[in-house]
């Protein structure tokens, strides 16, 4: 008995040490095997597609293998090639797809979806950025991967109120969301700060809004025309992102205020001119106006609708006869009721566009239908907030402050950026977040869609600055959303993780290096 036990703990052991490592894939795969061989991709190799569906991924897979590898290989439309890559839809499988790495077979990527594909091609680039290709071959180890996401919401949010970044940028961002197979960019695209997308009913927004609150009177105003967001969401698409437009109401608006006063609400003396008018029918045409040019511009008929912090600045709200009066008409009982009748009003508008509306917790009351509603819980310090909407069975995206606010720091010595209390969120904290540290009821977990870190950016200043707070916890947040909790390892991401701090480096990105002892 004892020497079965000691053999059986030998094997324990060298399953530690020697076991089977994991592939160099972030989020790490739901389940793989193999990889202890070699496939080599050569300037000969081909890349077939069965499905003209397929045509878009096999030239992505073709542009990045050449951009990224300087492997300039072609595309066989006539037959699955032999030991080549072959790109095939299948009808049996679910939301998945399987990357089957075979030495003699060549590379096969199969998914019942045109998304699933494009994921299959994202391992395996990611297998490639990592591949020796010392003598003129890229040698792929040959994995056989069953991969499907833990969570449909992997979101990425970007306030580019704040600051403004442009075309290249969140191209470049956009890039990135895709390499970790995140799939829901949220475009904060106007705040109190500077509305930053062309409206053509009401053109002075963008060119009145969009100058910012920068203190240069001369300063041009900045913000994305048409022309540039149907750019964007096309760019997207192709990385099979979907973009999530928002336009925060009836808070946070001092910049629209600054170009149509007549639709203003006031503010408070510490937020002046923050609220849209909630009691002029006047308002509300104006909005669904906007918003109805923005559907336009967004396929994904989701369009944010903020609803948060409009305590800061509801303040004039109170003195207004014109507030009174709807007050009264509507039994409307204090100014949080007038916020809520103001949402859903701004709500029934997109309903009749066919959208689903988002909006932040504050929201959680509203009476917002729950069939074409998602809420987003951003406030850590108020887990009743939670709670009420999954009370309320609202399906809900999960982006905390604390840990996924990226506008929060990742190392206690930075001096810029948020640090509230002592609290801020380095890596680790960011990547050992999941669903269980929340609570949830078993009956209440299908509600959950997933996880967003948000960037705001009323600190970042300057691009470098955003990528320092966003790499690499951008990694981290990929596989809270995609790999099943009980799979997730720090050590093991680490390992993973610091194979790709040399992509952010080659790409010039300005990250923050978590392994550099100066750090610590
Ligand atoms: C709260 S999160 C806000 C933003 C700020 C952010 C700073 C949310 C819905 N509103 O307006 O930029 O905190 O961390």
């Amino acid at each position: 008995m004892k020497i079965y036990c000691l053999f059986f703990f030998a094997y324990l052991s060298s399953l530690v040490s020697f076991g089977q490592s994991s592939p160099e894939i972030i989020p790490l795969p739901t389940t793989f095997e193999g990889g202890e061989e070699y496939f080599s991709i050569t300037p000969k190799t081909k890349i077939h597609y069965s499905n003209d569906l397929l045509k878009e991924e096999a030239y992505f897979l073709q542009k990045e293998l050449l951009e990224r590898k300087s492997f300039p290989i072609s595309i066989q439309t006539s037959e699955a090639t032999k030991s080549g890559i072959n790109l095939a839809l299948t009808e049996t499988q679910d939301g998945g797809y399987q990357l089957f790495i075979d030495q003699t077979t060549g590379i096969t990527i199969t998914s019942a979806t045109e998304t699933g594909i494009f994921q299959g091609i994202i391992s395996l680039l990611q297998l490639a950025d990592q591949a020796d290709a010392s003598h003129g071959q890229l040698a792929i180890p040959t994995w056989k991967i069953n991969d499907s996401p833990a969570y449909a919401w992997r979101g990425f949010m970007l306030d580019e109120s704040r600051h403004f970044f442009g075309v290249e940028k969140v191209k470049s961002l956009l890039d990135w969301m895709a390499y970790y197979k995140l799939n829901k960019f949220h475009w904060h695209l106007t705040d109190a700060q500077g509305w930053r997308i062309a409206i053509k009913k009401y053109p002075k927004l963008a060119l009145v809004g969009g100058i910012g609150d920068n203190s240069d009177p001369y300063a041009p105003a900045q913000y994305y025309s048409q022309s540039q967001i149907q750019e964007i969401v096309r760019y997207a698409a192709e990385r099979k992102i979907d973009i999530i437009p928002e336009i925060d109401m009836p808070g946070h608006a001092t910049a629209a205020n600054k170009a149509y006063p007549e639709f203003s609400g006031g503010g408070s003396e510490k937020y002046p001119e923050f609220t849209f008018h909630p009691a002029k029918e006047g308002t509300y045409q104006y909005l669904t106006d906007i918003l109805r040019e923005v559907d336009a511009l967004f396929p994904g008929h989701m369009i944010h609708l903020g609803g948060d912090e409009v305590s800061f600045g509801n303040q004039q709200w109170k003195n207004d006869p014109e507030v009174q009066q709807l007050m009264a008409s509507q039994q409307l009982e204090d100014l949080k009721d007038v916020e809520d009748y103001f949402m859903k009003r701004m709500a029934d508008s997109l309903f009749s566009l066919n959208n689903t509306i988002l909006a932040w917790d504050e929201m959680a009351e509203a009476g917002l239908p729950t069939s074409q509603s998602i809420l987003l819980w951003w406030r850590h310090d108020q887990p009743q907030q939670l709670q009420k909407l999954l009370d309320n069975d609202i399906p809900t995206v999960i982006c905390p402050r604390i840990p996924l606010y990226f506008d929060f720091v990742q190392q206690e010595n930075d001096r810029f950026g948020r640090k509230w209390g002592g609290n801020f969120n380095p890596l680790q904290r960011v990547y050992d977040f999941s669903l269980t540290k929340l609570n949830i009821p078993a009956s209440k977990t299908s509600l959950i869609l997933g996880f967003q870190a948000n960037l705001w950016t009323e600190t970042v200043t300057n691009e470098d600055r955003l990528d320092y707070l966003t790499f690499p916890r951008l990694a981290a947040l990929a596989e809270i959303a995609w790999t099943p909790e009980e799979q997730k390892d720090f050590e093991d991401f680490s390992t993973r993780l610091k194979n790709h701090l040399a992509l952010y480096q080659k790409a010039g990105i300005y990250f923050y290096d978590p392994f550099d002892p100066k750090n610590h």
